[in-house]
């Protein structure tokens, strides 16, 4: 795979991402203990963790600090290092923990890299579609060699939506009250149980529009630059960002619409 980018330091970091993710990549793949169980839990007994989330993350870290030691990082399960270069890893090390524990495909290596606060390479790795997906700021999103665009937006009753549920019963049925409201007015609903996929799924055209609330920033880092640089919008709750109160994503014309209906059902608070 070749890949360029306009800024030597950009192409740098766009090629350790892409290293990284297809080194841990291939371990999770091929390592996966058929007996694999629960190593810890988070927030609930739902919230869960592998050893497989803990060593892909020391596998990826280990790779970055070896290359650029200056660099910041951080995890989801605890990789935190300051960092004296502006430059910061956000890493996911298994997108999709639950689905990978089940064996099911939908899990991901997400990885992003922020200078200055701005994410400016994301990568997205998805072994069991043998896909790669890939964003260098400013300069367009790829799905392995092709380059990735969002579906133009359909009619808001023809919208294929992609959304997620957090760990919490309150929090779940606080988002099940908001679906119960969405899904008659779009064509339907997508659970996948992996964010970055489902960001890379709107880059793709796979899923017109996705959403959800309670997301990190490891979860969607890297999917949020592939999707914008595919022609989405991005954002959270009218005016704001995306963060974990709300991630929307989707093409204009879509994203708006979707974004108002998402205000007034309170999709943003549980
Ligand atoms: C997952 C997200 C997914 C969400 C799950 C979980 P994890 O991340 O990618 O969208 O619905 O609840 O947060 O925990 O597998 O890295």
């Amino acid at each position: 795979m070749t890949d360029t980018a306009s800024d030597p330091l950009k192409a740098e970091l766009l090629q350790i991402a892409l290293d990284a993710a297809h080194h841990a990549g291939a371990f999770l793949r091929d390592g996966r203990p058929d007996d694999l169980g629960v190593a810890a839990t988070k927030s609930s007994a739902a919230d869960v963790v592998t050893e497989m989330d803990i060593a892909s993350e020391k596998l990826i870290t280990g790779l970055i600090a070896d290359l650029r030691p200056d660099d910041g990082v951080v995890g989801e399960e605890g990789a935190s290092v300051e960092g004296t270069s502006g430059i910061q890893w956000v890493i996911d090390p298994i997108d999709g923990t639950v689905n990978y524990l089940y064996g099911l495909p939908s899990w991901a290596v997400s990885i992003a890299a922020r200078k200055d606060g701005e994410t400016v390479v994301g990568v997205v790795h998805a072994p069991m579609r043998g896909e790669t997906c890939r964003a260098v700021l400013g300069e367009g999103a790829y799905v392995n060699d092709r380059a990735a665009r969002v579906r133009p937006a359909p009619a808001f009753g023809l919208a294929l939506v992609g959304t997620g549920f957090g760990y919490l019963a309150e929090r779940r049925a606080r988002q099940a009250e908001v679906v119960r409201q969405l899904i008659p007015q779009v064509r339907d609903i997508r659970r996948g149980g992996s964010a970055a996929i489902d960001l890379c799924d709107v880059a793709t055209g796979r899923l017109d529009a996705y959403y959800e609330r309670g997301l990190n920033p490891w979860d969607y880092a890297a999917g949020d630059l592939i999707a914008r640089e595919a022609g989405a919008l991005t954002g959270g709750r009218p005016g704001e960002p995306l963060s974990p109160d709300l991630t929307i994503a989707a093409p204009p014309g879509l994203f708006e619409p979707l974004q108002r209906l998402l205000e007034e059902l309170g999709a943003w608070h549980d």
